[in-house]
């Protein structure tokens, strides 16, 4: 197909538990355009006015927080910390790392997202 799956979509706030977590999130809103991919984590890339930074995705309703009804993307940008609240953004799907874990609590949650930065990282280097 020559190009990779994606949305674009507005940055909304999230439950804002990201930032606390080590890794701040990107939350897309509900309704973005575009083919979202299976619920799980995914290396790719967020675009925002037209620079392409490397991002580690979640696809799903985070579900170690017996939270959000509603299926979530959300981009991690490696490495950085840039306001992109209300921003449009495109997130692009480049591979697939697993699924969608409800964990124990939020420590095997941050060790297994520190895992799957250091997967992106080596992916997208
Ligand atoms: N949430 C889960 O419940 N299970 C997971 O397996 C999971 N994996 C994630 C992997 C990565 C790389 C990222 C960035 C997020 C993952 N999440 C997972 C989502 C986090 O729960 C979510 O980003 C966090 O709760 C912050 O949410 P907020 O942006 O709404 O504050």
């Amino acid at each position: 197909l020559g190009h990779l799956p994606a949305v674009r979509g507005v940055v909304v706030h999230g439950a804002a538990r990201g930032r606390e977590l080590g890794f701040p999130t990107a939350n897309l809103a509900a309704e973005s355009e575009g083919l979202i991919p299976a619920d799980g984590v995914y290396a790719g890339w967020l675009t925002d006015a037209g620079t392409r930074y490397p991002a580690a995705i979640s696809v799903g309703n985070n579900p170690t927080f017996d939270g959000v009804a509603q299926k979530q993307v959300e981009a991690y940008v490696l490495d950085r910390d840039i306001d992109l609240y209300d921003h449009v953004v495109d997130v692009e799907f480049q591979e697939h790392i697993r699924g969608m874990v409800a964990f124990t609590g939020i420590e095997p949650l941050v060790a297994q997202m520190r895992n799957d930065v250091d997967r992106v990282r080596a992916l997208l280097a």
